[in-house]
């Protein structure tokens, strides 16, 4: 069924009211008093505290949220959330929230903000993007987007003629693990990664801190495998949470994995440790990656990543000998190095040697179900007049985008002036590295506009900010969930909007209105546009409503059989080990090392994670999640603090290459880091004021990552290729 505004307005009147919390009251059985005593409410949605998306039961009394749990029928959170997800209430209630649309009245960047109504900042916005699309043209305005916030704002700016976005969550994120991934096996591993970890006899992290990074089902199946005594073998240069469970700790030098690979291939094809059949029937290539591996002995490898030979061929059997139930775990943030695609390839390739790709305790094979794309409106968007920025000059960059490609453009004009940016549901100074360029580039532009639930770093920034409800007080896209089988997720109010804030659906469809464009927005509220996508997908939405996840047990395909065979959408049909597609663009068709720079003496290199109990800069402000945790530490390595005088919970300040400081922090002592790497979790030291708890709490890694490196395969950043040292002068 095609979407058009009459089926809209039909299903809407066919279709039947909202599950949001109204007071519903009764009086007590007792007959005590007349007041009444309200029931709670249990009214399902879907978490966005992080991207993992698991659905959630919000309990509601009296229109107040008190409680929030895990949907069971969710398979992405099983009855249970995480710490983060819990703290979905501190968000929600957070007495620093943005409340009114603001308008800075300083100069860019200076935060003097008045409060205004939506009708004068919408519509000085809409003034400011005609202004700038009658001097410059509409591709003049970018979008800097992250999470549910984007589908809304992509399709107002492309019906307004720009092409030009970007999301963190590819150069910034798993940009490189899913262009290394559709290469080889011709698709990349979803999110959620379609990973069987529950089935796995053999847990490879190479640097995925599972525990730390919190992704919920994921940590679950990882607990699950530990208690069915799975080997785990992690790969880190520091003792991680995951590394506590695991029989091999390799404690690398940074850097140097894609020779730890390789050298892993070595030996597995040396002693026959592959899976022949396997390989034979879906693969080519194979001879090639033999002939290209022989050099990367073990032995070699030590030299490099200061892993004992021995260990790496111990380990090597390990993994092979319990093939094809090894997962060797693609990662998820992979922006480290310059060859970020060439590490993930050699990821790839080894999961491929395992006959892991499609096997119990591997990677699971996609759901099998397709759904038609359901639109926000049926109109075309115009065609651009210029050619979009998005990829950059990297031949595999993804749909998602890369920032710094946005970033470079506004600052040098090239190859055609960008003079607006939207930022929504990024904190661009913490997401993107180099913050002293992103903070040139916003003098060049003529107008900056920042939609956000909370005044993070990128919002100060802003001439106009237009505040978000939070996830619980809104409508939002349906979620598609391709796990072993395919579902649907809901998000619905589970209260009213607080304060003057509005649903990001509905900020987009306002703005469009003021600029011309309400075709594009052919529906009232988007519960009308919902009921419409799941009438067209044969869905029952009531049932949708009151479940909050309705699955199709039908489509569960996860493992190759006789009767379900993998189709590989490569070129070749098959899993591409050896990879033409590379070979054509320049590039090495099977990954060879690359050697990085070292940290020189005296100096250490800065790498970060996360904590379980935050998300990037997100959460910082959070009132729950900030009595558990206030601020970020730096962890040094116990001989270094000793050798430097420095005791545990000292104050420090590091200083990079480039004689940046941080804010002062206080330190760890610890035996679990090695000696040439200092880390700190991710997203700390706002420099907002009207955050009263995240303010300079603790240091940012960002602000000491000057430099970057770049994947020149895919525009992916390499982060982690900055220096510190530290100092006791704070
Ligand atoms: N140095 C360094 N840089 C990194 C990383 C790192 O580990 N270290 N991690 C990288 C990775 S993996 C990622 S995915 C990115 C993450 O990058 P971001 O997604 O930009 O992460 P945050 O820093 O949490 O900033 C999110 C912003 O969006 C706002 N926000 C949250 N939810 C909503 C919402 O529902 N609506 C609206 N309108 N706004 C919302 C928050 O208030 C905040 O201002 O960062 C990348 N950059
Ligand atoms: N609690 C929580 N969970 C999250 C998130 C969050 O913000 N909070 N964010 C989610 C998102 S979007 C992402 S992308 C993931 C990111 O999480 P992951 O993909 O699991 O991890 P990374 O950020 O790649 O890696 C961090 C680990 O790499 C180690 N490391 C540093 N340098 C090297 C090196 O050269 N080699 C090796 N082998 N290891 C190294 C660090 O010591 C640290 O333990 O987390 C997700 N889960
Ligand atoms: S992992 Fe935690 S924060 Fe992320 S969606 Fe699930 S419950 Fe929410
Ligand atoms: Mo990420």
């Amino acid at each position: 069924m095609s979407i058009t505004r009459r089926n809209f307005l039909k299903i809407a009147a066919a279709t039947g009211g909202l599950a949001i919390a109204g007071t519903s009251t009764v009086t007590s059985v007792l007959g005590l008093g007349k007041k009444p005593v309200s029931l709670p409410q249990y009214i399902p949605t879907t978490c966005e505290m992080c991207f993992w998306r698991c659905g959630v039961i919000a309990k509601v009394v009296d229109g107040k949220v008190v409680k929030l749990d895990g949907n069971p029928l969710h398979p992405n959170s099983r009855g249970k959330l995480c710490a983060r997800g819990h703290g979905g209430i501190g968000l929600l209630y957070d007495p620093d929230r943005l409340k009114t649309p603001l308008i800075n009245t300083g100069a860019r960047g200076e935060a003097k903000f008045k409060k205004a109504s939506w009708d004068e900042a919408l519509g000085f916005v809409a003034d400011k993007m005609q202004k700038i699309k009658e001097k410059y043209g509409a591709e003049s305005i970018a979008l800097l987007t992250h999470g549910t916030i984007s589908t809304y704002f992509m399709h107002l700016l492309q019906a307004f003629g720009s092409p030009n976005f970007a999301m963190p969550s590819f150069a910034l994120c798993r940009g490189a693990r899913g262009v290394a991934f559709e290469l080889t096996f011709g698709e990349d591993v979803g999110n959620p990664e379609r990973l069987d970890i529950q089935n796995s006899k053999v847990v490879v992290l190479i640097g995925s801190h599972l525990g730390e990074n919190a992704h919920n089902s994921q940590c679950q199946e990882f607990a699950e495998a530990v208690g069915k005594d799975a080997t785990v073998i992690v790969v880190d240069p520091r003792f991680s949470t995951a590394a506590g469970k695991a029989k091999y700790w390799l404690p690398i030098k940074p850097a140097t994995d894609l020779a730890l690979l390789l050298s892993w291939i070595n030996v597995i094809i040396n002693e026959g440790l592959y899976d022949k059949e396997y390989v034979a029937k879906y693969t080519s290539g194979f001879n090639e990656v033999a002939m290209a591996v022989k050099e990367y002995t073990p032995e070699w490898a030590e030299k490099e990543t200061d892993i004992p030979s021995s260990l790496i061929v111990d380990t090597a059997r390990v993994i092979g000998k319990n093939r094809p139930h090894v997962l060797i775990h693609p990662g998820r943030h992979t922006a480290w190095y310059s060859d970020n695609v060439q590490r993930q390839r050699a990821v790839a390739i080894l999961t491929a040697l395992l006959g892991a790709y499609g096997r119990p305790g591997g990677i699971y094979l996609s759901p099998k179900k397709k759904l038609e794309p359901v639109f926000l409106s049926d109109k075309d968007y115009p065609e651009p007049q210029k050619p979009a920025l998005n990829k950059g000059d990297y031949p595999f960059a993804g749909e998602e985008g890369v920032t710094h490609v946005i970033v470079k453009a506004t600052l040098t004009e090239q190859p055609y002036p960008i003079k607006g940016w939207f930022i929504t549901g990024t904190n661009i100074m913490k997401a993107m590295p180099n913050q002293r360029d992103t903070l040139s580039a916003i003098q060049k532009l003529e107008l900056l506009v920042a939609v956000d639930m909370m005044p993070y770093d990128g919002v100060m920034l802003a001439d106009v900010v237009l505040p978000e409800c939070t996830y619980l007080e809104r409508h939002d896209d349906l979620f598609t969930v391709k796990e072993r089988a395919f579902g649907i997720s809901i998000r619905q109010p589970v209260v009213q909007p607080m304060y003057d804030s509005k649903p990001g659906w509905w900020i987009a469809k306002e703005l469009g209105k003021r600029l011309g464009l309400e075709d594009y927005f052919p529906w009232n509220t988007f519960e009308d546009f919902l009921k419409m996508k799941c009438e067209t997908w044969g869905i029952d939405y009531s049932e949708l409503v009151k479940k909050g996840y309705i699955s199709f047990p039908e489509s569960e395909a996860p493992y190759i059989t006789s009767d379900n065979q993998p189709k590989f959408k490569t070129p070749s049909g098959k899993i591409e080990l050896y990879s033409k597609e590379l070979k054509e663009k320049g590039f090495d068709p099977v990954p060879k090392y690359t050697k990085h720079k070292q940290p020189p003496e005296g100096w250490f290199r800065l790498i970060y994670g996360r904590a379980p109990v935050h998300t990037f800069s997100r959460t910082t402000n959070n009132p729950s999640l900030w009595e558990l945790m206030k601020e970020n530490t730096a962890w040094v390595n116990a001989k270094v603090a000793k050798k430097m005088g420095l005791k545990n919970e000292d104050y420090i300040v590091l200083i990079n290459q480039d004689g940046v400081k941080s804010n002062k922090v206080r330190i760890k002592v610890t035996e679990r880091i090695r000696e040439d790497c200092i880390y700190l979790v991710h997203g700390f030291s706002s420099t907002s004021k009207l955050l009263h708890r995240a303010y300079l709490r603790g240091a940012d890694d960002q602000q000491l990552i000057t430099k970057y490196d770049i994947d020149p395969i895919s525009g992916s950043v390499g982060m982690r290729v900055n220096f510190v040292k530290i100092s006791k002068e704070v």
